[in-house]
């Protein structure tokens, strides 16, 4: 259907973009294989670590008086703390309201016990299902840790994977921590060394190559922080370029760097206590030009370096731009990069991915999303129908599946 008037352009946006059934790229989800390390009930998403870190900014509770307190104590101190003493209008706070509504619970009537009552009668399967409906998502990808005993062990027995969950190798600690990685590596029997020789890069190809299979990730992810050069002269920088890059290239799965993030610049706040700082682009421009071969996905986390971002991006059809990313995923900021990323990329982005580390966020992380992507998409419609240009009701269907997901399988099935 050919779009005739502004009102019929809203629309149908809004149509394509909230039927989009979406591939949610980068998340901290499990299936329920992984047992407690699916989140997903009203005390977790009232300790979200964003809660947590806005909670201790009204309380003179001690941090390790906090941390000692039970996982419901803590959720009770949150509700009281940023519900009830104070207007839940951040982000993160607005997120829980958002889904307590979209549940069908009575937001007016701010009655925790009556919320978690709600949630004590569900089963995980079934909330799953729930979930993902409401939401619109079709598949989620989780964060994999080869390094997180937990996980190995549920890996290593095996299981039934649920299809709508996809796997990503997370790699931190081997860019990030070598030392600590090669110790683990070494009780795993690979035979490395802390010096990275020949045969010890040979055993972390081994190591990833194994991973990859096992999980059967689509690609390979690292956090870096603002200071990530490369190349240079560090362990990292030689492990990504005898390592990472040769198997990511053999694998054919990209290699996802989300850059700019200080781990604990409060120690107080344990993984509430994260920063971040401006980085440089040049260590992306030079592995995208010098890895032609390569795939890349690259985040930022710094506001201040989106712009160059996206003009590299424009430059490589090897690298593609993903998400608002943890401190960026609030709406000014959400809209903002959007938009550049449309005026600069056109359709060629991942428009959003969750990061969602409880279930239920699906719903509210997604929800706020949509509509922002659906607003700037219909200003930029709109700036084309006015030159004389039309546009048909299956190209924004079109467009929005690209955007909410078909790009990353672009990617991972393109050859270069
Ligand atoms: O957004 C988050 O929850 C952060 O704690 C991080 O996990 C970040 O997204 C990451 O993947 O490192
Ligand atoms: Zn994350």
């Amino acid at each position: 259907m050919l779009i005739k008037s502004e009102n019929e352009l809203r629309r149908a946006v809004e149509k394509a973009v909230d039927n989009v059934q979406l591939t949610d790229v980068h998340t901290h989800l499990f299936t329920p294989d992984f047992g407690n390390m699916l989140l997903w009930g009203i005390d977790e998403l009232l300790t979200y670590h964003y809660l947590i870190a806005e909670t201790m900014l009204h309380t003179d509770v001690p941090y390790s008086e906090f941390w000692d307190m039970p996982k419901r104590e803590q959720a009770n101190l949150v509700w009281d703390t940023l519900f009830i003493k104070n207007s839940p209008y951040s982000e993160a706070c607005r997120g829980v309201l958002t889904v307590l509504s979209r549940l069908g619970l009575d937001v007016g009537g701010r009655n925790l016990e009556e919320y978690r009552k709600f949630f004590e009668n569900l089963k995980v399967e079934e909330y799953i299902d729930i979930v993902f409906k409401k939401a619109g998502v079709k598949e989620i990808v989780m964060t994999n840790d080869p390094f997180d005993s937990d996980e190995v062990k549920v890996w290593q027995k095996g299981f039934e994977r649920d299809k709508r969950f996809l796997a990503a190798l997370r790699i931190d600690k081997l860019l990030n921590s070598w030392e600590e990685a090669c110790l683990d590596l070494k009780s795993r029997g690979y035979d490395v060394t802390n010096e990275i020789n020949s045969s010890t890069q040979k055993e972390i190809r081994r190591f990833l190559s194994e991973w990859i299979d096992r999980m059967n990730a689509l690609y390979m992810a690292v956090s870096l922080p603002p200071s990530f050069r490369f190349p240079e002269n560090s362990a990292r920088s030689e492990i990504i370029r005898e390592c990472i890059l040769p198997v990511s290239r053999e694998k054919n799965v990209p290699f996802a760097m989300m850059i700019g993030v200080k781990r604990g610049i409060n120690p107080e706040l344990k993984h509430a206590g994260d920063g971040l700082g401006k980085s440089g682009i040049e260590a992306v421009e030079h592995l995208c030009a010098a890895y032609p071969k390569n795939k890349f996905m690259v985040t930022m986390l710094s506001r201040e370096n989106q712009h160059e971002l996206c003009v590299t991006a424009r430059k490589f059809r090897n690298l593609l731009v993903f998400g608002c990313w943890w401190f960026l995923n609030n709406p000014s900021l959400i809209e903002e990069m959007t938009r550049m990323r449309f005026e600069l990329l056109g359709t060629r982005i991942i428009a959003q991915n969750s990061d969602c580390r409880v279930l239920v966020q699906l719903i509210y992380k997604w929800g706020h999303s949509r509509k922002i992507v659906a607003k700037v998409l219909i200003d930029k419609y709109s700036d084309i129908l006015d030159t004389g240009w039309f546009i048909e009701e299956n190209e924004i269907a079109r467009d929005v599946e690209k955007i909410f997901g078909q790009n990353f399988h672009d990617l991972l099935a393109c050859s270069l």
